[in-house]
């Protein structure tokens, strides 16, 4: 297994109503399951890298935290605008950053209020919408709003495997 995939990489969906609500059902849960993947874990711990040349837990945290502002602000963006272009950013320096060494507790706070709305968000999108467009700024390629959802809910369980499969690794 590539320790970089541990769930494989995200693999887009059709359309289906099955498929849309277990999707929003990992965007309403992944806050707590990024909480639970890190409980009790000493600052020693979440200062491991979860692969060898990989992020530490505490970055992994601070990225998703990084990673799903912008998630938020990509799904208004297409909600709002005729296929706008939305922003890649710099992710590694994004999780060097003065704010991304703040405890952990603050990306899951911010986590808990950002996903609701993201949830609230997503349950109000009528079936056409889904087929609303954006182009991202790093691959100029299109995408469906449809295809935002599938990625970010991939995205946060993902990154919860991330630290799960270190701990079982280490029998923390
Ligand atoms: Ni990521």
């Amino acid at each position: 297994m590539d320790p970089r995939y541990p769930i494989g990489q995200y693999a887009p969906q059709a359309f289906s109503e099955a498929q849309l609500r277990e999707w929003l059902i990992d965007i309403a849960q992944l806050p707590q399951l990024l909480e639970a993947a890190i409980e009790n874990l000493d600052a020693a711990q979440l200062h491991t890298p979860y692969r060898s040349g990989g992020w530490t837990l505490h970055q992994v945290v601070h990225h998703v935290c990084d990673s799903h502002i912008n998630a938020l602000c990509r799904m208004k963006l297409t909600l709002s605008e005729n296929n706008p272009t939305v922003k890649a950013y710099e992710e590694n320096d994004w999780v060097q950053m003065a704010d991304a060494q703040l405890p952990v507790n603050n990306a899951l706070t911010l986590l808990h209020a950002l996903h609701q709305r993201m949830y609230v968000l997503l349950q109000s999108v009528t079936p056409g919408q889904w087929q609303r467009t954006y182009v991202h700024s790093a691959t100029q390629q299109q995408h469906t709003l449809w295809h935002l959802l599938g990625m970010y809910a991939w995205h946060g369980r993902h990154h919860v495997a991330h630290i799960t499969t270190l701990r079982e690794q280490r029998g923390w």
